[in-house]
């Protein structure tokens, strides 16, 4: 069933394609990857041999949140930005003792499967889903309104965002939790980009898939007839911003037409749809400072791959 939410989605989609296809350096915004099938392969990717974010993560997180729980304080409000599948949530809101669990989700429909298999397992949690823009200062349901909160926000999801909108967001999330909030926020680290190359061009194809069902989506919702097989997925790491960067290359000259617009692309030109910045752990402090955070501790794994962080408001 099409939701309100989603009708507003489909219009900022062709909006946001035919505006970003029109440019000389073409791009979309990464928030368009994640339709169903999108969110599908990204859940494939972080069970990745070469995809080391998400494992590491969850190895921080099972190590301390016990610990994060003794610092910021038991009973509080988590709530989680940009939930998606919920998967790194019981350890938290356990270790946490939290009063309540506000997910917040732009996918009306992931939210609800979400929240639906996380009442199973933890029957005596209280769940109050929120589907919304988190980007945006939201105002979370009353009956949770005024209570202490922590928000959590793993996945290293900020590192999509541009230094500046990291910090805007980072912003916005005090702006939603109000009073004197604490902040669990998963970091990715700066690291040999070898490393970071290969768990961005897998070997199985799936984050191929994950960055070319972009154009099958285009094609699909915007009434597009884009050949795919003119295009490949690139992922190469620029260095002067700190970012892996997901690409689609255009393999020969091409000419299509999506959202009632024709664009063409040279041989080798291509469509940029995603940036992923990853920071050392100074940098990560200054963020949450330029943000109004202050950190209070973090964590790394024995390799240095990923960090985990713990904030106040
Ligand atoms: C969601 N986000 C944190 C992922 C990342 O690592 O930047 C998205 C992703 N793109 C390709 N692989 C994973």
């Amino acid at each position: 069933m099409t939701s309100v939410a989603d009708t507003l989605l489909d219009s900022d989609f062709a909006d946001a394609v035919v505006r970003g296809l029109s440019q000389p350096r073409k791009v979309i915004p990464a928030r368009y990857l994640y339709d169903r099938r999108g969110s599908e392969l990204f859940e494939e990717i972080t069970e990745l041999p070469e995809y080391y974010p998400t494992r590491t993560e969850t190895g921080l997180l099972n190590a301390h949140a016990p610990e994060i729980g003794r610092i910021a304080g038991t009973g509080k409000v988590v709530v989680e930005f940009g939930s998606g599948s919920s998967t790194k949530t019981p350890v938290f809101v356990e270790a946490l003792r939290a009063a309540a669990y506000v997910p917040i989700d732009i996918s009306a429909s992931f939210l609800r499967d979400a929240a639906a298999r996380l009442a199973r397992m933890l029957p005596e949690l209280d769940i109050l889903p929120v589907a919304a823009d988190f980007t945006k200062p939201i105002a979370l349901p009353s009956a949770v309104k005024g209570r202490p909160m922590i928000g959590f926000f793993p996945g290293s999801t900020i590192g999509n965002l541009t230094h500046a909108a990291a910090v805007d967001l980072l912003r916005a999330f005090r702006a939603t939790l109000g009073g004197e909030p604490w902040l669990a926020i998963g970091i990715d680290l700066r690291k040999n980009p070898r490393l970071i190359e290969a768990a961005y061009d897998d070997s199985a194809g799936v984050t191929a898939a994950f960055n070319l069902n972009l154009l099958a989506r285009i094609n699909r919702e915007l009434d597009g007839n884009i050949p795919l097989d003119a295009f490949e997925h690139r992922a190469p790491w620029n260095d002067d911003l700190g970012r892996i960067e997901m690409h689609l290359a255009a393999t020969r000259d091409v000419r299509f037409h999506a959202g009632g617009e024709t664009f063409s692309l040279r041989e080798g030109e291509t469509i940029h749809t995603e940036n992923s910045h990853k920071y050392t752990i100074e940098e990560a402090r200054l963020l949450a400072r330029a943000a109004g955070w202050r950190p209070v501790r973090y964590w790394t794994d024995a390799r240095a791959l990923f960090s985990f962080h713990l904030w106040r408001g």
